[in-house]
């Protein structure tokens, strides 16, 4: 059986068969992750009003693709307060988020109970607020720091008010890729533990990969399987983020960047390779806006958010600093000829944005 027949019988691609995949002409490909994305979701996009908080830039960590830490290429260290982090989440409440979202660098100075208590204080102003925060990374940091387990940030976080946990610091899995652009982070096998331990927890998450820098297919297919076998004993992902590596700024180097087909393969083979992890979504700070409406017909259902603001990639070259106006990302999305509807963090449909 040849693997286009494969797909569309609904059987599950291996390694092997997800390189053959990538051989396919951009149009056959995209057709079968499309005939996927169109059986689970027809027309719809999902998106949310969310607020990204960067509250540190100060890492102790030195990887080779960010260019967010405060380094010598990004000399401005910050470290917010608990009441401006409050202050933010407070005003994008008022102005219709519903979620934050809540990254961090890796800062030895801010404490165990900056790290935690930040959460606490969002949750006391504001109790409805869904808080999607710490990476795994941040949490493996925080364990060794504070000589704690994972279990032990992982139970604290559920009593400081975490709701959900983003996708980052998965990078790519493979050790010697890890190595070469992030060694010193969490472990491939660390990231994948503590994801397995929150979802025991009865909670949600989302699982990132970047790509586009000096990985290789087979290594973003690798990736992708090892999310698969976890995804098929705990069922916690609710979604994929392929984020498209940002070159500005950073100290990884690059040969060759990934072309526009290359990015719409990669969203059409994780649809296809992902066959349970509900949503895909295309990143539209690190694909550009434009590569994400057309991502939705290569198998992306799912457009982020608003953001509000952004500094990570931003700090690399995307043009996310400002975040999008909701009326602007309601309209793109209708005129590419999908249904914008908002979501809830947890993917329970909030309106159907006609
Ligand atoms: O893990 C850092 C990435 C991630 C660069 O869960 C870069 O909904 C591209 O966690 N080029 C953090 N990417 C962001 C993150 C996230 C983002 C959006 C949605 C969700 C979600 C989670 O930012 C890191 C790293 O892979 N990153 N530098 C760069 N130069």
């Amino acid at each position: 059986m040849d693997i286009v027949e494969k797909v569309r019988n609904g059987e599950r691609v291996g390694l092997e068969e997800a390189l053959e995949l990538y051989e396919l002409d951009l149009f056959t490909l995209g057709a079968l992750a499309d005939e996927k994305r169109k059986k689970m979701y027809g027309k719809k996009t999902y998106f949310n009003i969310n607020r990204h908080i960067n509250p540190t830039n100060i890492c102790k960590d030195i990887c080779k693709f960010c260019a967010y830490s405060a380094s010598r290429k990004n000399p401005n260290p910050y470290t917010l307060t608990v009441d401006e982090i409050v202050e933010i989440a407070k005003k994008s409440w008022q102005s219709g988020a519903k979620e934050v979202h809540v990254v961090s660098a890796h800062n030895p100075e801010a404490g165990l109970e900056w790290y935690l208590g930040m959460f606490k204080a969002i949750k006391e102003a504001l109790p409805q607020i869904h808080i999607k925060a710490l990476t795994a990374a941040e949490i493996n940091f925080l364990a060794q720091e504070y000589g704690l387990s994972h279990d032990e940030i992982l139970d604290r976080m559920v009593e400081n008010g975490v709701d959900s946990m983003p996708g980052g610091g998965a990078e790519i899995f493979d050790e010697k890729v890890r190595e070469y652009i992030c060694k010193g982070k969490v472990s491939s096998a660390g990231w994948l533990e503590i994801h397995r331990k929150w979802h025991e927890r009865g909670k949600k998450s989302n699982a990132t990969m970047l790509f586009g820098h000096v990985e290789k297919r087979e290594h973003r297919i690798d990736h992708m399987l090892r999310l698969r076998s976890l995804q098929d004993e705990t069922g916690g992902f609710n979604c994929f983020i392929p984020l498209v590596y940002q070159r500005e700024n950073n100290y990884l180097k690059v040969e060759e960047f990934p072309t526009g087909q290359e990015v719409l393969k990669t969203m059409a083979v994780s649809r296809i390779v992902l066959d349970n992890i509900p949503h895909l979504k295309a990143y539209w700070v690190t694909a550009t806006i434009n590569l994400a409406l057309i991502a939705q017909e290569y198998g992306a259902d799912d457009l982020d958010g608003t953001i509000e603001r952004e500094s990570i990639q931003a700090a690399a070259g995307a043009k996310s600093a400002h975040g999008m106006a909701l009326d602007e990302f309601v309209h793109l999305i209708k005129d590419s000829g999908f249904t914008p509807v908002e979501r809830d963090s947890l993917y329970n449909e909030l309106k159907v944005w006609r």
